[in-house]
């Protein structure tokens, strides 16, 4: 499908009927690679070129191609990490990747799995992460998407790779059907990473029996591919043990229609300078 000409992706019942019941759902081939992704790839490839230039790095690389587009980022970051942080920070403000954002396809996507929804785009809430091999202050723990976003309780992540995700990449855990029970209070700090801070140092809590105590699926995927999460549904970053950096778009949507996000005036979370424990006394177990 080419999400910026498709206005209105119908998902079949069957596929409704999926994402309710387990709280995520994965579309094969829902972005069209030539007019979606590759853009986005593209300007990935030019970001990188430009922050060698800038700190005065010979830029080998070839000419940019979608397999590739990330060549010379491990080189880059071997360097002085930080030259990765400003990758990250620069792009995701690619135009191709902010027109993707707005895809009349996500919204309609939203209206078919939220009834009565009026759809809006979580400020702050997108990005491209770069989950690099062997790194782990930035990979997140077990969470659900609420605490770290609010905005509406039942927002959804609209989440898909820029390169294969082979087991080697760590592709994300799942627990099926954790939607069900509803929000779970966290412990705002991890004893166990200190320098894990925001919205990656919220610890759910009794973590490892609550997870335990779910079937996990942690579903490969493709450029083009999309799933589908639910704001409730339990999630965590899987372990990159490969040579290549796992690159994935994360898109927020949530409901100015929902009860709890009316009662909060659809306050963001961390990204919005906003600390959620005010917001939720009663989910922060150390508020
Ligand atoms: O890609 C990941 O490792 C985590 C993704 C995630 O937590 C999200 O998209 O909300
Ligand atoms: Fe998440």
């Amino acid at each position: 499908m080419n999400a910026s000409s498709a206005p209105n992706p119908s998902l079949s019942p069957e596929q409704v009927r999926q994402f309710h019941e387990q709280g995520f759902l994965v579309i094969p081939g829902f972005y069209d690679l030539a007019e979606d992704i590759a853009p986005i790839q593209k300007g990935v490839h030019q970001i990188i070129g430009q922050v060698l230039k800038r700190h005065g790095l010979p830029d080998t690389r070839g000419p940019f191609q979608p397999a590739t587009f990330d060549e010379g980022y491990q080189a880059l970051i071997a360097a002085n990490r930080a030259h990765g942080g400003e990758v990250y920070d620069a792009i995701k403000q690619i135009p191709a990747f902010l027109r993707l954002l707005g895809t009349p396809a996500h919204e309609a996507l939203f209206a078919q799995l939220r009834a009565d929804a009026i759809p809006a785009i979580a400020a702050g809430g997108y990005g491209i992460r770069v989950d690099n091999p062997g790194e782990e202050r930035f990979r997140a723990p077990w969470h659900q998407e609420y605490p770290a976003q609010l905005r509406s309780l039942d927002g959804l992540v609209y989440w898909s790779p820029l390169v294969p995700v082979t087991p080697e990449l760590g592709p994300v855990r799942l627990c099926i059907g954790s939607h069900h029970d509803g929000p779970v209070p966290v412990h705002t700090r991890d004893p166990r990473n200190p320098d894990k801070t925001g919205a990656y140092g919220l610890i759910l809590k009794d973590e490892e029996a609550l997870v335990a105590g779910y079937e996990q699926v942690a579903p490969l995927s493709n450029p083009g591919d999309l799933v589908i999460i639910d704001f409730l549904t339990l999630h965590a970053s899987g372990r990159n043990q490969g040579q290549r950096s796992r690159w994935s778009m994360q898109f927020r949507y949530f409901n100015f229609n929902d009860p709890t996000g009316m009662k909060h005036g659809w306050k963001g979370s961390y990204a919005a300078g906003v600390d959620f424990a005010t917001v939720h006394p009663e989910l922060c177990l150390d508020a």
